[in-house]
Order: C-alpha cells, then structure tokens, then sequence
C-alpha cells in the first residue's frame, strides 16, 4: 500500500528528463529563438539594434516587462564593456542573466524528518490548472524520495474529481480519503489527517476545488480549510501550493496574487509548460511573487514533473547551440 520503490535517479534517467524539459520548452524556445536563430553563425553586428530585437522577443514570450528591463540592462551594460564580441558571449551572457533570476525561487520542497507528522501539502488553483494531475504525479515523485502518502479528495464539488484521485490513487497505490460529492471539503481534509497520523503516513497531498458557486464560496472554503488543519495540530508544517497553468501567461500572475490574499501561498506549481510558448511567464512569475517554484509540469504521465531549477530551465531554454 506505501508505495512502488522505483530507483529514479540513475544517470541515465537523468538525461531523459533533460532532454523531455527541452522538448516540452520547445514552443516557448522556438518563439523566443526563430529569427534570432538564424543569425547565430552568421556576421551580424551585436549592437543596439539586435539587443531591441531581443528584447522584443522576450516580451513576446511572456517574460513580462520588469523581467525583461533587468535582463536587457544587464546586456547593455555589457556590451559597454566590450564583453558581448560574439553570438557566444552574447547567449552566454543572457544565460547567465536569465538563472540569476530564477535562483532566488528555486527552493525544492523537501519533506523535513524532524518536524510534525504528516506534512501536509494543500494544493490549490483555478480549474483546470493541473491541480489532481499534479497531485498523481507528486505522489510518484515523493514515493520515490522514500516517503509514505495518503490523499484527501478535498475537491468535494464535483462527483468525477473524487473518481480522478481515486484513479491517481490506484496508480501509484496509495490511500485515498474522500466522502461523497458535494461533503464538506474541510470533514475530508480533517479525516485525511486523522487517518495520516493513525497510521504513521509522513505525507498527506489534499486536493481542493477549483470553481464553486462563486468565487468568494471558493475563496472562503480555502481559508476554512487552512484553518481546520491548524485545528488539527498547529505544529503541522503546511505547504500551500498553487497550481498554474503557463499557457495561461500572464494572467497565472494575477491568479497567484487573489489567491494569495486569503491563503499564504508557500510554493508555486507550473504545469503544462509542454503545450505552451508563453513558458516566459515563469521570469515574470519569479520577478513579481518571489514565490519558490516547486516543480514544473511537462506533460501528462506520472513522470512529467521536475523539481524547478534555474540552472536546466534555463538551460532547456537556451539550447540552441547543438
Ligand atoms: N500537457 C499537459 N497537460 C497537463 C499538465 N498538467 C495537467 N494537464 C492536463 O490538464 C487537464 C486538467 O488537469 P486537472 O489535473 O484535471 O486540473 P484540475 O486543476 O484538477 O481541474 P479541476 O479539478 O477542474 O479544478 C487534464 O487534461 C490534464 O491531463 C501538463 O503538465 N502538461
Ligand atoms: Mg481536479
């Protein structure tokens, strides 16, 4: 019942999500890069006017206008220097610029020994973000980190999202709380957590609706929620994680900002960067929430989701040198 023991990490497997991170980010790197692709090889100047052309491409992608001001300064600035002399410096240098900006929230989120048990991930968004898909997949992901899981069918709004994680369940062999349609979503998260704790479980992962009769229901059903699990025990570690989906560019910023005003948001989940060549929104994200990204979503198996990290975003990105 706890779990499949696979061995994830080998180097090999390692290379296989590089390389499905590139593919998932290829429609955001083909937007960014398709035109100024062609020039690398080629004698252009790197003056003024070509740092205008990026500058424009990188609005383009959703990288939003403070992320792109900073990135484009810095290239300036460079090329001031005389340190831009050709294509290689100048993708080396936007590099660089681009994982100094994702550092700050790439924070993994690990599930700590010492503190109280179970640790609780309450995962929050809009429907259809990608929350319950997101939820199967960070089973797998924490399964193979060694850890035991139950779920909480904690969106109680609609009958096929308890059959969803009931299937997520089934796959990666985990229990699942839930009650009937249209029960009180805070009763099941607070079962989950009984359950959890009566049988030593180090991680519960609550599922959450992402569309009541109204925006203000579902706003006050979260805080409802947020408030039960303290009940329970205030001592519980509680990450908030909200669920965005990158295709929806720049409006996954002002989602982040409502929702955050009536729950404290701790980490931030990206989900079908695979489909979308707005991935740029993950700078502008970064840039105005300075929220950790925990994991990006690129694709719909199990094992499309990725810990966040600068360094292979970026690199995912960027790679247009081969
Ligand atoms: N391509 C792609 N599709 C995804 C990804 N994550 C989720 N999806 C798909 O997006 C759709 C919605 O996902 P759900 O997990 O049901 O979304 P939700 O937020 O739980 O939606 P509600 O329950 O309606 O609030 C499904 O078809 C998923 O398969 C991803 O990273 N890439
Ligand atoms: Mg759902």
């Amino acid at each position: 019942m706890f779990g499949l023991n696979k061995n994830s990490t080998t180097e090999e497997n390692q290379t296989g999500m590089l390389a499905r991170l590139r593919q998932g980010l290829a429609k955001t790197r083909s937007k960014l890069f398709s035109g100024i692709e062609s020039l690398i090889g080629t004698k252009r100047a790197i003056d003024p006017a070509l740092l205008e052309e990026i500058e424009a491409r990188l609005l383009m992608a959703d990288i939003g206008v403070a992320a792109t001001a900073r990135i484009i300064e810095a290239l300036s600035s460079a090329m001031r220097r005389h340190e831009l002399n050709d294509m290689d410096q100048l993708l080396d240098t936007l590099k660089a610029r681009m994982v100094e900006l994702l550092e700050p929230v790439t924070r993994p989120l690990l599930i700590p020994d010492d503190t109280a048990k179970p640790f609780v991930i309450l995962v929050i968004g809009v429907n259809g973000s990608g929350k319950t898909t997101t939820i199967g997949k960070m089973t797998s992901y924490f399964q193979d980190q060694g850890h035991s899981v139950l779920l909480a069918a904690g969106d109680t709004f609609r009958a096929a999202a308890i059959e969803q994680i009931q299937h997520w369940g089934e796959t990666t062999r985990v229990p699942v709380i839930a009650q009937q349609s249209g029960a009180d979503s805070a009763a099941v998260i607070f079962d989950a957590l009984q359950s959890a704790r009566a049988h030593a479980i180090d991680l519960v992962i609550a599922d959450t609706a992402g569309r009541l009769h109204n925006k203000n229901n579902l706003m006050q059903e979260l805080s409802k929620i947020r408030r039960i699990i303290t009940k329970f025990d205030p001592s519980l570690p509680v990450e908030v994680l909200l669920v965005l989906d990158a295709g929806t560019g720049q409006n996954a910023l002002s989602q982040a900002q409502q929702f955050n005003e009536v729950i404290n948001i701790t980490g931030l989940v990206l989900t079908k960067l695979d489909g979308t060549a707005r991935g740029g929104v993950v700078f502008s994200i970064a840039h105005t929430l300075n929220i950790p990204i925990r994991f990006i979503g690129v694709g719909e198996k199990l094992q499309d989701l990725r810990p966040f990290q600068a360094e292979d975003f970026v690199t995912a990105l960027l790679d247009i040198r081969e």
